[in-house]
């Protein structure tokens, strides 16, 4: 069996989503961690991993992957047992675009980098970093939950009964939703579906309260 290292922080929701995708396959690893308040991410040491200064990275079978939806999608070529995505080409369009509103839309506005600039550059207090993480989780969990209440796809979890790429970005960013006072109210779909992926131990095993480095907050 091949060892596998994982670069994270408790916090960061790309991080959870690695360590879900991990956990559903049942694979074991190392856990090195990198403090983001302490801005160890940006230390040349970190760098020399991944040079855009982002966790996750993994390394396993000689590589060192990074971007925690390719991370996941290697995974799944490489364990195929418990699929992440579907066996057709056309629910792994639509699993894929249902990650895309969450990875590509939604949280590479509220990043710590981004949160971050906004007050450095423009004064934004802690109010003010919060409501821009609501209005802009707002502006992509409204549509998602519009699609996902009228999709006939939908079962348990986003695709089926089955969880899968779109669930784990989906739980991830609703564990960050939390932190941020965001109102769930409006999306009951969302809801049910985050509840359906906490009743699994594999969820369960990567909040961010269940790792080692929880300790620095
Ligand atoms: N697209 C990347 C984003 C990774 C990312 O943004 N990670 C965050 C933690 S959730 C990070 O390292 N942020 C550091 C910063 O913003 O300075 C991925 O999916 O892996």
């Amino acid at each position: 069996m091949t060892t596998i290292r994982l670069h994270s922080y408790f916090r960061s929701s790309t991080s959870v989503r690695v360590r879900v995708a991990l956990a559903l396959k049942g694979l074991g690893y190392d856990y090195v961690a990198w403090n983001l308040r302490a801005d160890e991410h940006r230390s040349r040491s970190y760098l020399d991993i991944n040079a855009q200064g982002f966790v996750p990275a993994l390394e396993m079978d000689g590589l060192v992957l990074t971007q925690s939806l390719p991370i996941i999608e290697y995974l799944d070529e490489r364990f195929p047992e418990t699929p992440l995505l579907p066996a057709d080409s056309a629910g792994r369009a639509r699993v894929r675009s249902l990650a895309a509103m969450v990875a590509s839309d939604l949280h590479p506005l509220n990043n710590l980098r981004v949160l971050r600039h906004l007050e450095s550059q423009y004064g934004a207090d802690q109010a003010s970093q919060a409501a821009w993480f609501r209005h802009w989780t707002r502006a992509t969990l409204d549509p998602l939950e519009a699609v996902l209440a009228q999709s006939e796809h939908v079962g348990r979890f986003c695709h089926g009964d089955q969880p899968g790429l779109a669930d784990i970005c989906l739980f991830a960013q609703m564990l960050n939703n939390r932190r941020f006072g965001v109102d769930e109210s409006a999306w009951p779909t969302l809801a049910r579906i985050h509840k359906a992926c906490c009743d699994l131990s594999a969820f369960d095993s990567a909040r961010p309260e269940r790792q080692v480095d929880a300790v620095h907050r």
